[in-house]
């Protein structure tokens, strides 16, 4: 029987959770029967199975302490719902696969592990503990959503996960997770363009996985693509290193051609000048293009997922997403539209054309 409970989680505060009331053992599932019967299980620290379906007696869910297992189910469970409500409610995508099939997901995978991730073949996701001092369980609501993406691009795109398709694949990832941190809105998590910031027990301006309007800020990954135009230098790396680079840097230039879509050329609060990161607009755009003007979050997302589930296929390069996403913006709002001149102005401020 459908039930609903407040969960305790580490990140969001309290949030309600839907569970559901298994008779037969009287007591309540962590499993969403209205979501495809989405369910959480705890690895108990190991590494293979599916670990042990969460349950609890009295349908209240942890109490916010790293100490209570279930509190980092709370937290994965609440980022799937508010993943799969985004993906039902802002593209009428009901399901990672579009057919109403919710998805596993497990917690304290493994001992002392700094990492998530999306597994096509068990149509599931782990989540790991972190580190036990630093770095705090990894089930931040932009994560799940990051992870629960993998599975919408296995099931359009297919990106192949290597070269510059493997990145636009991460930053499908990213670009999607950062949107269902805004469309959950969630007071205790003030939604940003930075990734995996609340994983981290003493939070800083630079503590992040990954930022998107500024992708060089971990000092590796490009803001530019490389080419004649921008040659490498700060914020750029040479076009010999792409191939050897990690799927998670080549994803920079993406993640930054959507923020500067979406957003234009402003630096986010917190960021700017006299802050420790002291960025301008003039450092954001790889053109000079300080004019730019974003188009917003939705416009933005809708094309981005058009350009995704109709026009990128597995080995689309970026060249090839610039043109998915222009084919996107003609399809949705004309040739020659606004929207479609922004994404061209997006993509010429990161070098690519
Ligand atoms: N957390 C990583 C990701 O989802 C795991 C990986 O490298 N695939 O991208
Ligand atoms: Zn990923």
């Amino acid at each position: 029987t459908p039930a609903s409970g407040p969960g305790y989680s580490l990140f969001a505060g309290t949030v309600p959770l839907n569970t559901q009331w298994n008779a037969t053992r009287r007591i309540y599932e962590l499993v969403d029967s209205t979501r495809g019967n989405t369910a959480i299980t705890d690895m108990g620290n190991g590494y293979r199975g599916a670990g042990t379906l969460m349950v609890d007696a009295d349908n209240k869910w942890g109490n916010a302490a790293l100490s209570d297992r279930v509190s980092t189910g709370v937290d994965a469970s609440y980022g799937f719902t508010k993943t799969w409500d985004f993906y039902k409610n802002t593209f009428g995508r009901v399901g990672i696969r579009g057919d109403g099939v919710g998805a596993m997901g497990a917690v304290h995978y493994s001992i002392n592990y700094v990492n998530a991730f999306w597994n096509d073949d068990c149509f599931c996701m782990s989540f790991g503990d972190g580190n036990g001092t630093t770095v705090r369980p990894l089930v931040a609501i932009d994560i799940v959503g990051h992870e629960v993406s993998h599975g919408v691009t296995a099931a359009t795109a297919k990106l192949i996960y290597s070269g510059e398709s493997g990145g636009l694949n991460e930053a499908n990832s990213d670009i999607f997770g950062t949107m269902i941190e805004y469309y959950a809105n969630n007071a205790n998590q003030p939604p940003n363009y930075v990734i995996g910031e609340q994983i981290f027990a003493t939070p800083a301006w630079n503590k992040f996985i990954r930022t998107m309007f500024k992708p060089y800020l971990d000092k590796t990954s490009p803001d530019c693509y490389p080419n004649a135009a921008n040659p490498a230098g700060t914020g750029n790396r040479p076009m010999s290193e792409w191939s050897m680079m990690d799927v998670h840097y080549t994803s920079g230039v993406a993640n930054h051609f959507f923020y500067l879509l979406a957003e234009g050329a402003v630096v986010p609060a917190g960021y700017d000048a006299g802050t420790p990161a002291n960025l301008t607009p003039a450092s954001l755009v790889c053109n000079g293009n300080t004019a730019l003007v974003g188009i917003g979050r939705e416009a933005a997302q809708q094309i981005w997922y058009k350009a995704l589930t109709q026009y990128m296929v597995s080995n689309t390069n970026y060249a090839g997403a610039r043109a998915a996403t222009l084919s996107a913006a003609a399809d949705l709002y004309g040739a020659g539209s606004r929207e479609q001149q922004a994404v061209a102005d997006a993509w010429a401020a990161v070098s690519v054309f």
